[in-house]
């Protein structure tokens, strides 16, 4: 941090706000992680300089030949990590991934079938809002009432009746595992292509914690800096019939020049990911969800399915007579990192929602096991019930603090 120190005070100083900010709070929303000081590295490399736009053999630029050798390392990588016939692993972000394969497939006004945002999908599966819903004919499928889980034959009901092109399976907020078998099923007999966007469970899938969906899907995009502990960053999956169209549409039909640095943390991030550590660490995430949850509902609060299979749990505070938009300000008061969600046929809008989505990648990263999230359930559980008792609040800070101070971050 010496350069930009002196050369942009301004933004220096906010960074390194940041940085204390990551160390002294307790970081429960689910789609984020701390990456390793080697992905901060490749990132942040003299890579950043390099244009390499096309792929490798066949760039548009000279000099192309250090970055071409690690972007086939990245590919070859993720292919092996996941068993996947072909990756491409240019696109920027999830929703960019998710774009190349629509738009390699799927003409404007055409059906896609996805799960509905309000029940734990994501915008770029067709929320009105975003280009998805925009360009496309959007049919959602939810969760169950009762269960809040998906309901497979509904699915199917839904799919035969609407005949979609293509059916999206992967969530933002279901604390369950998908059944990727029974999707595939459903979109074979319905003549649908499958795309799972497995963004989330990344790390999970990688790790052997979650079913993969690369044996069923024809499409799987994801994420590299969720569960997989990599890079902001996104890639592909598919069959390789697929391989050039995708290749094609993610450049140049929707992009220009790839990230190389962000590639080089990609392919490392690959790497990392498929060590006996990254096992244990995907084991650990699981392991302190599952403790986190029993936790929570042993303190009285209400789960959205009872409980959760992967990295993440949706708690409704519905019982304790507080909104999601008051919990995630209340508790980032003392310390504790959450956001505000919606829970599946929430009585209240997106910006209010009844319920926080809480995981435990983070945490685990810091190396945080089952006591820790026992007590972490507690000072959530404290900080609700004192709400407007600061002198308990405060002592809950005070304990964050010490908690943050024992999983030290950024130690090397
Ligand atoms: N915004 C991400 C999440 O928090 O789940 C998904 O893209």
């Amino acid at each position: 941090m010496n350069f930009i120190a002196k050369v942009d005070p301004e933004i220096a100083s906010l960074i390194a706000n940041e940085e204390a900010r990551q160390k002294e709070h307790l970081e429960l929303i689910p789609s984020e992680n701390f990456v390793s000081p080697a992905i901060l590295e490749a990132q942040g490399s003299v890579l950043t300089n390099k244009y390499a736009e096309g792929y490798p053999g066949k760039k548009y630029y000279g000099g192309c030949e250090f970055v071409e050798k690690i972007e086939e390392i990245a590919i070859k990588r993720a292919c092996d990590l996941f068993g996947a016939d072909h990756a491409n692993v240019q696109p920027h972000c999830g929703t960019q991934a998710n774009m190349a394969v629509y738009f390699s497939f799927l003409k404007p006004g055409e059906k896609i079938m996805a799960m509905n945002l309000a029940h734990g999908g994501h915008l770029s599966h067709g929320s009105p809002v975003n280009f998805s819903g925009i360009f496309y004919k959007v049919i959602p499928y939810g969760v169950d009432k009762e269960t809040e889980m998906l309901n497979y034959e509904e699915i199917y009901n839904i799919a035969a009746k609407e005949k979609p092109k293509l059916i999206v399976a992967g969530a933002s907020a279901y604390p369950r595992f998908i059944d990727f078998q029974r999707f595939k099923e459903i979109a074979d007999a319905v003549g649908a292509y499958l795309m799972v966007d497995m963004a989330h469970i990344a790390g999970l899938v990688a790790g052997g914690v979650h079913p993969s969906p690369v044996p069923y899907s024809d499409f799987v995009t994801s994420t590299t800096h969720k569960t997989l502990r990599g890079p902001r960053g996104a890639f592909i999956l598919c069959r390789s019939e697929y391989a050039s169209q995708i290749d094609k549409m993610v450049f140049p039909g929707i992009q220009g020049g790839p990230l190389m640095h962000v590639i080089a943390a990609k392919a490392t991030c690959f790497l990392l990911a498929s060590t006996p550590d990254f096992k244990e660490y995907a084991r650990k995430v699981v392991e302190n969800a599952k403790a986190l949850a029993k936790a929570l509902l042993e303190r009285g609060f209400r789960l959205v399915s009872g409980g959760t299979d992967n990295h993440l749990i949706l708690v409704d505070l519905r019982s304790f007579n507080i909104t999601g938009k008051e919990a995630e300000k209340l508790l980032e008061s003392v310390g504790i990192t959450v956001n505000k969600n919606m829970i599946p046929y929430d009585p209240r809008s997106p910006f209010i929602t009844s319920g926080i989505r809480l995981g435990t990648p983070a945490l685990t990263t810091r190396g945080m096991g089952v006591k820790e999230m026992e007590e972490i359930a507690d000072l959530i559980y404290k900080t609700i019930k004192n709400k407007d008792n600061p002198k308990e609040l405060e002592k809950v800070k005070d304990r964050v603090k010490e908690l943050c101070k024992g999983f030290p971050l950024f130690a090397w």
